[in-house]
């Protein structure tokens, strides 16, 4: 479109054709550009920055990023290079914006009903590879885990604006302590460093657990008794109705709900054989099974998954093989995670428009002829 707007400089290495600009801080994957091959390319992936993103300086020496660890038996400042030597894993994660999909929450309201937020179609996700130390090599390290401790809290090492509240800036996220054995500080990213757009010199990854709680260029990691009461946690990225504001008794955004989307074919296709695919994913659990429907929900078949399998994190690609004759077409894809929770044909209204995984919003309306 003309009205398109550029890529940032902080992304400008990313592929302009790929990507929606929603603003400097919010970049969406066009859905026809996920791709068929799980992994999301580093040049594709969505971007969302709640703040400034720090200047490249810090991943000029990569090694020497330190990382303050408190909460443990033996608090230390470890550099890269040290946590480096304390572990090594590679997990395949869907990293999802918890505002994915809140395009399909907008649509739905009615009379002055208002929600604010990025309107992300199904392009605030991807699939990434990453690789770094298991967090639980680092707290055995330094001790084990403080008494009484309850969740982890990672901190993002965005310098922030003198004269504001950093509590209403900061980007800290806890999660529980349930997380210990899969959580790892990555310092590569699809078997590059971890840009800096993505976190780099390392990130928190909390697999199965929505984008925010992905802790970019962390800075300081501590076990704690309590959630942080960084604004980010106590209020926001909160469940709650809509017209009311988020409180620390409305249940976090932390796992994902099972949830898919079909990426092609989009708009129009010619008639005769096709192949409808798309992702699917479990958030916490493994997705075990997804259904295609070309008549909007009336008919379902399951459909086959595509290459391979890469965890209970990762998604899978999906496929449809069907004949369609000329005419209008209505497809959705409808996934079942390991645990039989299946997607609901609408997800439940909440007030900021997280977590959407109902699989009616994202219908593709097909023309064949
Ligand atoms: N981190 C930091 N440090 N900062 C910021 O801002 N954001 C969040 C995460 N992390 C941040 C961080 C969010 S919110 C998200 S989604 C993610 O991140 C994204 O990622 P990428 O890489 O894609 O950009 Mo929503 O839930």
């Amino acid at each position: 479109a003309q009205d398109a707007k550029p890529l940032p400089d902080y992304v400008a290495w990313k592929d302009a054709d790929a990507l929606i600009v929603h603003s400097d801080k919010t970049l969406e994957t066009k859905r026809g550009a996920i791709g068929t091959s799980i992994i999301t390319p580093e040049e594709k992936l969505y971007i969302r920055n709640n703040v400034n993103t720090p200047p490249e300086s810090i991943v000029a020496d990569r090694d020497a990023w330190a990382v303050e660890f408190a909460g443990v038996k033996e608090p230390k400042t470890l550099t890269v290079a040290e946590l480096k030597t304390l572990g090594l894993a590679t997990v395949a994660t869907v990293l999802q914006c918890s505002g994915n999909g809140r395009k399909y929450f907008m649509d739905q309201l009615t009379g002055d009903q208002k929600m604010s937020g990025t309107p992300w179609t199904v392009g605030a996700a991807g699939c990434v590879l990453w690789s770094g130390v298991p967090l639980k090599a680092v707290v055995d390290a330094l001790g084990g885990p403080a008494d009484g401790v309850r969740f982890i809290t990672g901190t993002g090492g965005e310098e922030l604006p003198a004269g504001l509240d950093p509590k209403d800036l900061v980007v800290e996220r806890s999660v529980p302590m349930s997380n210990l054995e899969n959580v790892i500080l990555a310092w590569e990213m699809n078997g590059n460093p971890t840009s800096l757009a993505h976190g780099g010199p390392l990130r928190m990854i909390v697999p199965g657990y929505s984008g925010v709680n992905n802790i970019k260029y962390v800075k300081t990691l501590a076990l704690t008794e309590a959630e942080t009461d960084a604004k980010i946690q106590r209020t926001n990225y909160r469940m709650h109705a809509l017209g009311e504001q988020g409180s620390p008794d409305d249940p976090p955004v932390w796992e994902q709900p099972v949830r898919s989307w079909i990426t092609t074919p989009l708009e129009s296709a010619a008639a005769g054989p096709a192949q409808v695919a798309g992702v699917a994913f479990g958030g916490m659990n493994a997705c075990e099974s997804v259904e295609v429907s070309v008549d909007g929900g009336q008919n379902w078949q399951k459909a086959n998954f595509v290459g391979p399998d890469l965890g209970r994190f990762a998604w899978r690609n999906f496929v449809l093989s069907v004949e369609l004759a000329p005419g209008s077409y209505t497809l959705v894809s409808r996934a079942t995670d390991t645990e039989g929770n299946v997607q609901p044909e609408e997800s439940e209204m909440n007030g900021s428009g997280y977590s959407h995984n109902g699989w009616r919003g994202p219908a593709v309306a097909l023309t064949v002829s």
